[in-house]
């Protein structure tokens, strides 16, 4: 009797970083490799990905949420997350759908926590409530110095057409980004087991390679 084909197993890949460092740009290529090799992915993003997190995106981005204070933020992070693991990752996983997401709960602890002065007591609490056993079978951390991702996102805003007066995040300084820096290689080194950290300062197919040798090395059933 003929065996039914093992469905893979589906993965759950989070991109981590400051801003600029190439994130996006990396989640889209990684999704068509997958495509390439047969493998069905959703690309999805954080804060964000489903309409109740997307709305809470907004809500936070505007620098609405700002007088509330960090902690209060971090909250809101995670309730968004909460939605997006509930409806969209999850079910995802499920059907056998692998998930590539742009931020996850690393950016809570890196903005949030390490760098804004959170404490690591709410931020291991939220984790633990809006992951709910969901966490990451790889993160990429994508690392480069801050001032040269600036300038990549000076760049995108020239050709954009756009005025370059930045959200809030964006207006904080440099020393507060180099910390942010640190902060998301630190997340790397203690969690060493899930998270591989490759230098951003390359070429867009460069650094889609190295990626995918990365996912490759984690996920040998891809290179089947
Ligand atoms: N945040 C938080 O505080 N806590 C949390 O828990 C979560 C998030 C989940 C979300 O912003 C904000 O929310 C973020 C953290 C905070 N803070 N900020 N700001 P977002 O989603 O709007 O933005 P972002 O995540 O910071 O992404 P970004 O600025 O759009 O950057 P990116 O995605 O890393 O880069 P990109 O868009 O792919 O590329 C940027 C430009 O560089 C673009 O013009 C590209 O064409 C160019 N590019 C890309 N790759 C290259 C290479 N390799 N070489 C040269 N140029 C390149």
């Amino acid at each position: 009797m003929l065996e039914a084909p093992q469905r893979r197993q589906a993965r759950f890949i989070t991109f981590e970083g400051g801003e600029g460092v190439g994130k996006s740009t990396q989640v889209k290529r990684l999704i068509s490799a997958l495509a390439r090799h047969s493998v069905e992915a959703v690309r999805t993003r954080e804060p964000g990905g489903t309409p109740r997190a997307e709305a809470i995106r907004s809500f936070i981005l505007q620098g609405r949420s700002e007088a509330w204070g960090t902690g209060a933020e971090a909250v809101l992070f995670a309730a968004a997350r909460l939605d997006h693991v509930n409806a969209l990752i999850a079910p995802n996983l499920a059907k056998g759908t692998w998930v590539v997401s742009d931020r996850f709960s690393d950016s809570t602890r890196a903005y949030q926590g390490l760098t804004g002065g959170v404490n690591d007591r709410l931020i291991d609490a939220l984790e633990h409530l809006a992951l709910d056993g969901h966490t990451p079978d790889l993160t990429i951390v994508l690392d480069m110095d801050p001032v040269v991702a600036f300038r990549r996102v000076e760049q995108r805003a020239v050709e954009d057409g756009l005025q370059l007066t930045g959200d809030r995040f964006e207006k904080e300084e440099i020393e507060w980004h180099q910390r942010l820096r640190q902060g998301f290689l630190d997340i790397a080194r203690n969690n060493a087991d899930r998270c591989v950290v490759i230098s951003a300062d390359q070429g867009e197919d460069e650094l889609e390679a190295a990626i995918w040798d990365a996912v490759r090395t984690r996920f040998p059933e891809l290179q089947a």
